[in-house]
């Protein structure tokens, strides 16, 4: 009876300690910057790359270099734009499963674009 008592306890502690472990492990990773071995298999990691899909710039917002070459994937069954709000930018349409590239503006500041066909759809380039 006893013997019986004790084991379950040993399992309970082990499976506390094995969830100690699990969340121990997982806010650790998850401060550092760059985890390189998460093994996600996402295709839309390329730098300086905006992917369109579902009606949704991905992702939200893209940090890149002054004057860099930023390219646009539309994975959509849907015409896009990327289209600075203040015009510095723009695609222009680009067809459902089409690829194009715009050139970042050259000076430092946070610029928003949306899809000039679907105006609710929002983004934003940081450019320093
Ligand atoms: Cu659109």
């Amino acid at each position: 009876m006893t013997r019986r008592r004790i084991s379950l306890l040993g399992v309970l502690v082990s499976v506390v300690c094995a969830a100690l472990l699990i969340a121990g492990c997982g806010s650790g990773s998850g401060s550092s910057s760059s985890g390189g071995s998460t093994g996600s298999s996402s295709s839309s990691s390329a730098p300086n790359t905006i992917v369109i899909k579902s009606f949704m710039f991905s992702p939200m917002s893209l940090s890149v270099s002054p004057g860099a070459t930023v390219t646009v994937k539309n994975e959509d069954s849907a015409t896009h734009t990327v289209t600075a709000s203040d015009k510095s930018f723009d695609t222009g349409d680009v067809a459902p499963g089409g690829t194009k590239t715009f050139t970042a503006p050259k000076k430092a500041g946070s610029y928003s674009y949306i899809c000039s066909i679907h105006n609710y759809m929002q983004g934003t380039l940081t450019v320093k």
